[in-house]
C-alpha cells in the first residue's frame, strides 16, 4: 500500500448516503493499517465504496510554481496548518513578485503608486482577514493573517491599514514602486493615459481632469455627441494576462483542514481608491471545510459582482462536480458580461480539482503527495 503521510478516508453508503470521514488523528494514524484493512473487509463484504484522499494538497491559478512549492513544503515537511501553509505560499509570490502583479513593484494606478490586496479565510472557523489598497506596506497576505488572528474585523482599507499592519509589527514604512513599475508608468502618461478605467468622460484622449457626461455634451455639441462617445468608449480599459494577474491559492493539510488566500496589486492603471475582487471572501477566494475550496483570478471589477468562488463552494455543496460547479460559475458572468476575462479553481474536499475560464487560457497549479513536482494544468475557455 503506498505511504500517505496525511490521508482522510471516506466511507460511503451508497444506498443510505451515510458517510463515514476519517483522518490522521495521532490516534487514527496509529491505527492506519488496521483501520485500512477493516475498510477492505468492509468493502468486500457489503460493496461500501472506500476513497482514499492524500493530504496535504495545493492548489493556486497560474504557473506560480515557487509559491505552490512553498506552500507544499510548509503543509508537508513542517505540517503546517492549511492557513499557515497558504500564508508560506503566497508570501513566496509577494516576495518573488510573480509576474510583477502580486506583491510590491507592479501595477502602478494612475498616480503611479502600487497598492495591494490580500486575503486570508479559515475554511474550519471561517474566520476572514483582509487588507485592500494598503499602502507602504510590503506585505499584503501577512497583513490579511494579522486583520484575522488580532481584530474581530473582516476588512481594512488603504493607509489605516498600512498603519494597522506596521502597529502589529510588519516593516514599514516601505516604497511599494519598482522602476518597472515606473517605467510602466512613464509610458502610460507618455501615451495619453490609455488605456484606462474611465467611461462616460472626457477628454475622449489625455490624462483628465475628466468630466460627466454633460460636460461633454457641451464639448461637442447634441448633433456630435454619439460620435464623441464611441471614439472614447474605443480607448477603453484593456485587460490581459499581464496586466491582471492574482495568487489564489487553496491548501488542504495534513488534517483534512482548508484555507484559502489571495494576493494581488490589483489591476493596472487602476483610479486610485480602487479595490479589486481580491480581499473580497466569496469573490476571489472561499473555503469551507465541509465542502472544498476555491480561487479566482481575472476581471475583479465584474467578477466581485457575482461572488464566483461563493458559487463554486455552495454549487458543490449541492452535489456539483468541481469542474460542473466551476464551469458554472464562469457561464453565469459571461452571460451578463460578454467581453469579460476571467478564471476560477475549485477542489473539493477529497482532493478532486477542476478549473473553468472565459476570454483567456488559465493555467493553475496543484501539488499532492502523488506528484513528483508542482503540475501545471491548462484550461480552454
Ligand atoms: C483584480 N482580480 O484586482 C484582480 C486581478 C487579477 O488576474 O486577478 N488578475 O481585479
Amino acid at each position: 500500500m503506498r505511504h500517505l503521510r496525511g490521508y482522510a478516508l471516506k466511507l460511503h453508503c451508497p444506498s443510505t448516503n451515510l458517510e463515514l470521514k476519517l483522518t490522521n488523528s495521532p490516534m487514527a494514524s496509529e491505527h492506519f493499517s488496521t483501520i485500512s484493512l477493516l475498510l477492505l473487509v468492509l468493502q468486500c463484504a457489503t460493496g461500501l465504496e472506500v476513497e482514499g484522499v492524500a493530504y496535504p494538497l495545493v492548489v493556486a491559478t497560474w504557473p506560480f510554481k515557487e509559491a505552490v512549492r512553498a506552500a507544499w513544503r510548509s503543509a508537508n515537511e513542517k505540517a503546517s496548518s492549511a492557513v499557515d501553509a497558504v500564508i508560506d505560499g503566497c508570501s513566496a509570490c509577494e516576495e518573488l513578485r510573480c509576474d510583477g502583479t502580486v506583491g510590491p513593484g507592479g501595477s502602478p494606478d494612475e498616480n503611479g503608486e502600487t497598492t495591494l490586496d490580500a486575503l486570508i479565510m479559515n475554511g474550519t472557523t471561517m474566520e476572514v482577514g483582509a487588507v485592500a489598497g494598503m499602502r507602504f506596506v510590503k506585505d499584503g497576505i501577512k497583513a490579511a493573517k494579522l486583520v484575522m488572528d488580532h481584530t474581530e474585523h473582516t476588512l481594512l482599507v488603504g493607509e489605516m491599514a498600512s498603519v494597522f499592519a506596521i502597529s502589529m509589527g510588519l516593516s514599514g514604512p516601505t516604497n511599494l514602486s519598482s522602476s518597472e513599475s515606473i517605467e510602466k508608468w512613464t509610458n502610460w502618461k507618455r501615451n495619453h493615459c490609455q488605456p484606462n478605467f474611465r467611461k462616460n468622460v472626457f477628454p475622449e484622449i489625455g490624462c483628465g481632469p475628466y468630466h460627466v457626461h454633460d460636460v461633454k455634451l457641451n464639448l461637442c455639441g447634441e448633433d456630435d455627441a454619439r460620435n464623441c462617445f464611441e471614439a472614447f468608449e474605443l480607448q477603453s480599459n484593456v485587460v490581459g494576462r499581464h496586466n491582471h494577474d492574482t495568487i489564489s491559492m487553496a491548501v488542504i493539510d495534513k488534517w483534512g483542514h482548508i484555507a484559502v488566500g489571495t494576493s494581488t496589486n490589483g489591476a493596472t492603471f487602476k483610479i486610485p481608491g480602487r479595490v479589486g475582487d481580491g480581499p473580497i471572501a466569496g469573490s476571489s477566494a472561499y473555503a469551507d471545510d465541509e465542502v472544498g475550496a476555491c480561487g479566482a483570478t481575472g476581471d475583479g471589477d465584474v467578477m466581485m459582482r457575482f461572488l464566483p468562488c461563493y458559487q463554486v463552494v455552495e454549487s458543490m455543496r449541492q452535489g456539483m462536480d468541481p469542474q460542473r460547479a466551476a464551469s458554472d460559475a464562469i457561464s453565469r458572468i459571461a452571460r451578463k458580461f460578454p467581453n469579460f476575462v476571467g478564471a476560477v479553481v475549485a477542489v473539493n474536499r477529497n482532493g478532486v480539482h477542476a478549473g473553468a475560464c472565459y476570454g483567456w487560457t488559465f493555467q493553475y497549479s496543484i501539488m499532492n503527495s502523488t506528484l513528483d513536482d508542482v503540475e501545471i494544468i491548462t484550461v480552454l475557455p
